[in-house]
């Protein structure tokens, strides 16, 4: 769609637009109208950097109301084959033309922080570790939502493997593109959490993540990092690419 819009049209509209923005991110995130959040934080709505600390603010609390809620033993529904979304969407913060090839022969997966043997491995030496497959439904905050089927090592076993400290608070990734996330100690421990290295029964393809995809059915798609390079536990919050423009950070069940 092209709706031509005049410059000085534009810059009136433009501060509007900021707060429609704000508050459909609070009720998605919050479920809360810019006026309820005006009454509980005494801000001034039409100023939008107070919103924004206060938006901050309130990601925050519902992280740790979440984590605190979060039950290790709560499934995501699994899927029959034949519900598997075909084609299977692509997404990152760039188009897939861009996705970055990783070189599989040299490829080694680099550890850090609070892990026992930070070994880097290879993916003959991961495809090698026990593999399960899951198929689920991956929910994407921008509005769609696909059900895939990957399969690789349950997360679980891979930190036990490594000898990472399960007492930590989080993992993160950081990624072959500028992406980066984290995730929360008992969510990288839930059962369905997978470091996965197929999709569909074939080797990830490079617009699925290769060489691995963590894969979490209980969070929401941009907690799955997908062309991970490199792990490591931390009891400092990493934050994440969306996760530090304002995403909530748990985006989970
Ligand atoms: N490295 C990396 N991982 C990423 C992203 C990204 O841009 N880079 N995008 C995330 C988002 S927002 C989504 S919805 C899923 C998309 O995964 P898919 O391409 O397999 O559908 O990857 C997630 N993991
Ligand atoms: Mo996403």
């Amino acid at each position: 769609m092209d709706e031509p819009v005049k410059e000085p049209k534009r810059r009136l509209v433009a501060p509007q637009s900021e707060l429609i923005r704000l508050e459909r991110r609070l009720f998605l995130k919050q479920g809360l109208s810019l006026g309820a959040l005006t009454l509980l934080s005494g801000c001034d709505v039409t100023d939008t950097d107070s919103v924004q600390k206060a938006l901050w603010t309130m990601s925050r609390w519902n992280d740790r109301v979440q984590a605190a809620i979060f039950d290790p033993d709560k499934l995501a529904p699994e899927y029959p084959e034949s519900a598997i979304t075909k084609p299977f969407p692509f997404n990152a913060y760039y188009p897939e033309a861009k996705a970055p090839r990783v070189e599989g022969a040299g490829y080694k997966l680099e550890l850090g922080g609070m892990i026992r043997d930070k070994k880097p491995w290879t993916l003959p030496e991961l495809y090698a570790l026990p593999q399960s497959s899951q198929i689920t439904r991956h929910i994407c905050v921008e509005g769609w939502s696909a059900i895939g089927k990957w399969s690789g090592v349950r997360f679980r076993t891979f930190l036990e493997r490594i000898g990472a400290d399960l007492s930590a608070k989080y993992v993160g990734f950081k990624c072959a593109d500028d992406y980066y996330t984290s995730i929360d100690m008992p969510t990288a421990l839930h059962p369905q959490t997978l470091l996965t290295f197929r999709f569909a029964d074939q080797i990830l393809p490079t617009a699925y993540g290769f060489p691995m995809k963590l894969r979490i059915p209980t969070k929401l798609g941009f907690k799955n990092p997908k062309y991970i390079t490199a792990m490591f536990v931390t009891n400092d919050n990493p934050g994440g690419y969306w996760e530090d423009q304002g995403y909530n950070w748990f985006s989970g069940l």
